[in-house]
């Protein structure tokens, strides 16, 4: 039985899954669970991940990992080459860093903004089994966090690379997939944020990039 990822194209979190198993030329299925009809609550996927999210990678003898933190920890280790998570113990504690940190300024800004304003999302302010009702001071907040977060980012690629090492890592991933994810909110970065697009740009050479 081969790897299966549990998948929707539209949303960002399982992207992030889908460019690491293309960086790491990771054989596998992939089974669309259609957010937008629901079936992420269906009792059926719910067998598969109580939490109620995408992306869930299924193994060989059924395993299911879910969250994109657990999905990177056992891609890791089953197929370390190229190494994504850093080399060294420098390293790793670095790309860990930097993913945390984009991920929490950048992905859960967006997040915030679009869950707490969309109407398609009313009642679904936060992700998981249970409903909360959307709170439009939080969408405010997820504005401002994201402009906070174009600045942090442009700061922190000047004169580099890569977010986190001088070589591409999932905090990369993380922190392209929250640039990209943006756009939900009609926010992207300024031009002064000159850093980040040619970051952007040669991220953008990438085949994993169009996974
Ligand atoms: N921490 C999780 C977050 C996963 C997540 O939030 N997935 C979203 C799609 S981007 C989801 O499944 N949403 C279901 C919903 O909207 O209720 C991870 O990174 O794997």
């Amino acid at each position: 039985m081969p790897l299966v990822l549990y998948d929707y194209k539209m949303a960002p979190s399982p992207r992030r899954a889908r460019i690491l198993l293309a960086e790491k030329r990771v054989p596998h299925e992939a089974i669309q669970v259609d957010l937008a009809a629901g079936e992420h609550l269906s009792p059926a996927y719910r067998a598969i991940n109580p939490a109620c999210t995408v992306p869930a990678l299924r193994l060989e003898d059924g395993t299911i990992i879910t969250e994109n933190a657990g999905i990177a920890a056992y891609l890791e280790a089953a197929y370390p080459d190229p190494p994504l998570l850093g080399r060294s113990p420098v390293d790793k504690g670095l790309v860990a860093s930097w993913n945390a940190r984009v991920e929490y300024e950048g992905l859960m800004a967006v997040a915030e903004a679009l869950r707490n304003s969309a109407p398609g999302l009313k009642d679904r302010a936060l992700t998981g089994p249970g409903d909360f009702p959307q709170v439009a001071e939080i969408a405010a907040r997820g504005l401002t966090r994201i402009e906070m977060f174009f600045d942090m980012l442009d700061a922190r690629l000047q004169g580099r690379k890569f977010v986190a090492i001088d070589e591409f890592s999932v905090a990369d991933i993380t922190a392209l997939v929250a640039v990209d994810f943006a756009r939900v909110v009609r926010r992207k970065p300024k031009p002064e944020h000159t850093h980040v697009a040619r970051w952007r740009a040669a991220l953008a050479q990438r085949p994993s990039v169009a996974a």
